[in-house]
């Protein structure tokens, strides 16, 4: 792998997305996969949200092991932190269902920006997306399509300018795209005879509020053992965050609000 600095540097500066290939293996998705697929079948009340041939299944993280090494794999953890700070959180934790017939979810930028107006800010950063192929992603099953370089136009996509530049993302199974919030993409239609599945992670900065509040469905016994990275992903470290933020700027003879040194 490339160091996390320049791949970073491409998210941020380069064409806005990157691919991870193969960081885990057929086998780990597989089974992962066949999870997602069942549980989705069951429609578990409040979890799943259907839309035409695309279903997203929520609360993932206590399904099954392979779910949280995923959230907090080093490789990714090493690039987005390049990208959104040392003390960034996790805004979302899903997985994508492309069944048969599935037709494109439409361009779009992700949370935190399609909720604001554009032009959108330039930075700080607001979001990276990774999506993780439970499955190889092919020409015709659905695969993600990206507009390269768009993350740097700050703006909502161009449907006529997205069809015109977007590429396919393929890759095989266990791979993962990382792409800026910013950066247009889509899914494309799901030709193929069996359903296409992702696990989506959304990352923000700690001060961006989680758009799906991973955190807040968690069993005490599940949360008693994640590991500190974990922690960090789920929030529990904000209060520490923010008084590193003052002290160095205090380091700094930068004055800060005296509210700005949290308590709790
Ligand atoms: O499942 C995918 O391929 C990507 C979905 C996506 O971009 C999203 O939900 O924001």
């Amino acid at each position: 792998m490339q160091d996390a600095a320049s791949l970073a540097q491409e998210i941020v500066q380069g064409k806005g997305y990157i691919l991870l290939p193969a960081l885990f293996t057929l086998e780990e998705v597989s089974e992962a996969r066949l999870h997602i697929l069942k549980l989705a079948q069951e429609e578990p009340a409040g979890r799943l949200l259907k839309v035409g041939e695309r279903s997203r299944l929520y609360r993932l993280l206590e399904e099954a092991a392979i779910f949280e090494r995923m959230v907090q794999h080093p490789q990714v953890m090493e690039v987005v932190e390049a990208v959104l700070g040392s003390d960034m959180t996790l805004g979302g934790f899903s997985a994508h269902i492309l069944y048969p017939g599935a037709s494109r979810m439409g361009a779009h930028v992700d949370y935190p920006y399609f909720t604001m107006t554009p032009p959108y800010p330039a930075t700080p950063v607001m979001a990276v997306q990774a999506i993780w192929m439970m499955e190889d992603f092919t020409e015709t099953n659905g695969a993600p399509l990206f507009a390269a370089n768009t993350q740097k136009l700050h703006q909502f996509p161009d449907a006529a300018k997205f069809s015109e530049i977007a590429e396919k993302v393929t890759g095989t199974a266990g791979s993962v795209v990382l792409s800026h919030g910013l950066c247009w993409h889509d899914t494309s239609s799901n030709h193929a005879e069996q359903p296409r599945v992702s696990v989506l992670g959304n990352y923000n900065p700690k001060f961006v509020r989680p758009l799906e509040n991973p955190a807040q469905h968690l069993s005490s016994n599940f949360l008693e053992q994640v590991s500190p990275k974990l922690r960090q992903l789920l929030g529990y470290e904000f209060q520490a965050a923010i008084l590193k933020d003052v002290q160095k700027l205090q380091s700094k003879n930068r004055a800060v609000p005296e509210r700005a040194n949290p308590m709790g």
